[in-house]
């Protein structure tokens, strides 16, 4: 089955207040991943969300989880989280001193393993862990926030993982773009081999319209 157009909603960027109608909902117009941000404060300069509350999560859906790890040293944290067959797990090439060995761990969970790139992380370890990886997550962004400006350079970056994808013939991969996902810069990102979007208030969570949100999303995929 190819792999297009997939959507993570980013939990970080839903109002707390309304968790339980807006999974309801995402469960309904078919989301196909919760992007779960996990920060320590260290890696990332901010925090975020906690074992017990993604655990409790788990109890409210049956959607899989797209968790971002952004701690360092994640092998520390895997054990705490409920990882299970159809999630996917990024963690950041400088997070960890080895970075293949930590990769290797998650995939025990056999969860889909990915590398997450950072706007200024060179492409060239991508091509040292491609073997190793069942996906990639190219940040768009510095990764911490919800709601910043994409990088500059981060297109032409997203270019060139296209290029990589198809030089190492790995066209099976999970390629997803993390920060800033609005509906144009989807359909941008699309062009380049992108094929799931991480959506947070640049587009599903913009305004308390998640349902015209949701459809405006998926048409400009479409397009
Ligand atoms: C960034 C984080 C993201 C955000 C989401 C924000 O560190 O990994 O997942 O939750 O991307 O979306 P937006 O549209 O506010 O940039």
């Amino acid at each position: 089955m190819k792999l297009e157009n997939k959507i993570s909603a980013s939990l970080m960027c839903a109002d707390p207040f309304n968790l339980g109608d807006i999974i309801v909902s995402l469960e309904k117009h078919k989301i196909d991943y919760l992007h779960i941000d996990i920060m320590d404060g260290k890696f990332v300069p901010n925090l975020g969300l906690g074992s017990d509350y993604i655990k409790a999560l788990r109890r409210h859906t049956s959607l899989p989880f797209d968790y971002h790890i952004m701690v360092k040293e994640p092998d520390d944290i895997i054990n705490l989280l409920d990882i299970r067959q159809n999630d996917l797990v990024s963690v950041h090439y400088e997070s960890s001193f080895q970075i293949q060995r930590t990769l290797e761990n998650i995939k025990k969970h056999n969860c889909k393993v990915m590398i997450a790139i950072n706007p200024a992380t060179p492409l060239c370890t991508l091509e040292e862990v491609i073997y190793y990886i069942d996906g990639i997550n190219l940040l768009m962004v510095n990764p911490g926030f919800a709601g910043q400006n994409m990088v500059h350079n981060c297109m032409r970056k997203a270019d060139k993982v296209g290029r990589i994808i198809r030089k190492f013939n790995r066209t099976d991969i999970i390629f997803e773009v993390d920060g800033n996902i609005s509906c144009e810069n989807a359909r941008k990102l699309k062009k380049y081999g992108a094929n799931l979007f991480v959506a947070g208030t640049s587009s599903l969570f913009s305004s308390k319209n998640l349902t015209e949100n949701i459809f405006k999303f998926r048409s400009s995929l479409q397009e």
